[in-house]
């Protein structure tokens, strides 16, 4: 299906479509006991390039759980597979996809799939590749998964069995030390051969495959966070210093996320850890490649953003908000580490930060719900992840209202749609640009190297320095 705009706002061209908008907001001023709002408009033009690339994404952790699932989920819809359950026949879908599985409303008794207001890749033309400390191929990595139905893994196996990770940057000290014996395809060598390799996979695969673009996407462990050091990793200088002297405290993930920027490649971190510093952020500036993340938001802290928001904004007090997790895949065995859990704790408990401080009739400068996030690892329960939320808060008089929600879900389930989503948006992104409507074409500029615009899928949103996460960022 494709859209065509009949307006006079909007123009088609043979490489591009060009749309004018008013984009419209406000900057209010507090004076005493006055607030003056001044409503502001920037006249500016979309301009989307028509060309969908073929497009290849790389995954870092690619033979863990969401790097099998998402390749498997791929390979299944693109050849439309289907397979027996207990209730009948299952067919591959992309459900949880919101370029694949939302609509939008276009007029009455009109709605598109998202995919479709503009032109996307398509899902079954992706080609995948990616790295992995573990050298299982991707059949023997998606059995250990024990996401997917046993006739699915049998009927892909042909396929998967010819996929092997391509050996990837280790450092123990990084990630759990219950991880040691997945180790079997690490790279040697000092930091700087390792970005070198890591470049050279990325040309092979591009050539091999005949890729136009390459994104690579973090979905390997979660990491404890590096210690932001002067001199370091504080600037793009000092980074790229602290890479050819070795040192100790720039964490594989930074070392991917160099290598992919050094290429020219979007890198989108899934996972909580710190791996954008500074001077990671400002190498990813200067090169004008796109950085996003942190950490998919899938499951307990999506709901919890929608319902904390609701509440607030409803006027009732969210004064006790706490969070059980319990599973039993490879993820829960390496959060069940201090350094791990304290990144992926971090990342679950902002999300409420900027809706509590939005609401000073219910909460008073500095006051913030009593928030505890919680994560056991049970193996029993493998992939099928249990989350356990109580919400407690403040009515009417002080009366107390409890909710209470019990979810249980196959992790990686919920997990890779939204991989597919920040590959396809990501994409789709990197092909548009904007100029404000006065000027000439060739001022036309991209977005804002921080994608920010992505984070409506992480926990902790990456927004360029100092910006509110909501805010268009208009490099312009
Ligand atoms: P997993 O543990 O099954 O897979 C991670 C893979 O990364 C493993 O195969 C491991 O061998 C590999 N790995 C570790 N260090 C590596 C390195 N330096 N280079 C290359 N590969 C490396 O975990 P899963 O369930 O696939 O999750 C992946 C990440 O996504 C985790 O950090 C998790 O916290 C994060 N995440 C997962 C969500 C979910 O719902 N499944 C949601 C949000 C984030
Ligand atoms: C324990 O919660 C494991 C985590 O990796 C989560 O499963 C993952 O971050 C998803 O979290 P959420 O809050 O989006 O469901």
């Amino acid at each position: 299906m494709e859209l065509v705009v009949n307006s006079p706002n909007v123009k088609y061209t043979d490489q591009f479509i060009e749309a004018k908008y008013d984009y419209q907001y406000t900057k209010g001023v507090e004076n005493g006991k006055t607030v003056v709002v001044n409503n502001i408009t920037e006249k500016l033009v979309f301009r989307t390039d028509r060309k969908i690339p073929k497009l290849g994404v790389m995954l870092v952790g690619w033979g863990g759980n969401n790097g099998t699932t998402f390749t498997a989920a791929v390979l299944a819809n693109k050849m439309g597979l289907s397979w027996p359950v207990k209730k009948g026949i299952q067919k591959a879908n992309w459900f949880g996809s919101v370029t694949q599985a939302s609509t939008v409303r276009i007029s009455d008794g009109i709605f598109i799939p998202l995919a479709h207001l503009l032109p996307t890749v398509n899902p079954n033309d992706i080609a995948i590749d990616g790295w992995d400390i573990s050298g299982m191929n991707l059949a023997e990595a998606t059995e250990r998964a024990q996401v997917l139905e046993p006739s699915l893994q049998q009927q892909l196996k042909p396929y998967l069995i010819n996929m092997k990770p391509r050996a990837a940057i280790f450092n123990q000290g990084f990630i759990a030390e219950n991880q040691k014996s997945r180790v079997d395809n690490a790279l040697s060598g000092t930091k700087l051969e390792q970005i070198e390799q890591i470049m050279k996979d990325i040309d092979d695969f591009k050539s091999s495959s005949k890729v136009d673009k390459v994104i690579v996407l973090w979905t390997a462990n979660t990491e404890r966070f590096s210690s932001v050091l002067e001199g370091v990793n504080d600037t793009a200088e000092h980074l790229k210093r602290a890479i050819k002297k070795n040192h100790e405290e720039i964490s594989p993930s930074t070392l991917f996320a160099y290598a992919a920027i050094s290429k020219g490649c979007t890198y989108i971190n899934g996972s909580p850890q710190n791996t954008f510093v500074p001077g990671l952020i400002e190498y990813a500036e200067q090169n004008n490649v796109f950085i996003a993340g942190d950490d998919f938001k899938s499951g307990q802290t999506k709901i919890k953003s929608l319902l904390v928001d609701f509440m607030v904004s409803a006027g009732i007090k969210p004064v006790s908000i706490v969070s059980y997790n319990h599973l039993g895949n490879n993820d829960g065995r390496n959060l069940s580490a201090p350094e791990q859990f304290r990144s992926k704790e971090i990342s679950k408990s902002n999300v409420v930060d900027d809706m509590v401080e939005s609401n000073g009739i219910l909460y008073k400068p500095g006051e913030k719900p009593d928030h505890i996030v919680v994560i056991k690892y049970v193996p029993y329960v493998g992939d099928s992840k249990r989350a356990m939320d109580e919400y407690t808060s403040e009515i009417m008089m002080g009366g107390l209202n409890t909710i209470v929600i019990h979810n249980t879900c196959e992790d990686s389930l919920l997990a890779t749609p939204i991989i597919l989503d920040l590959i396809i948006l990501g994409e789709l992104f990197s092909r548009i640009q904007i100029k404000r409507q006065e000027w000439s074409d060739d001022q036309f500029t991209g977005l804002h190297p921080v994608l920010s615009v992505l984070s409506y899928l992480c926990k902790a949103p990456l927004v360029p320095n100092g910006t509110p996460v909501d805010f268009l960022q208009i490099q312009i």
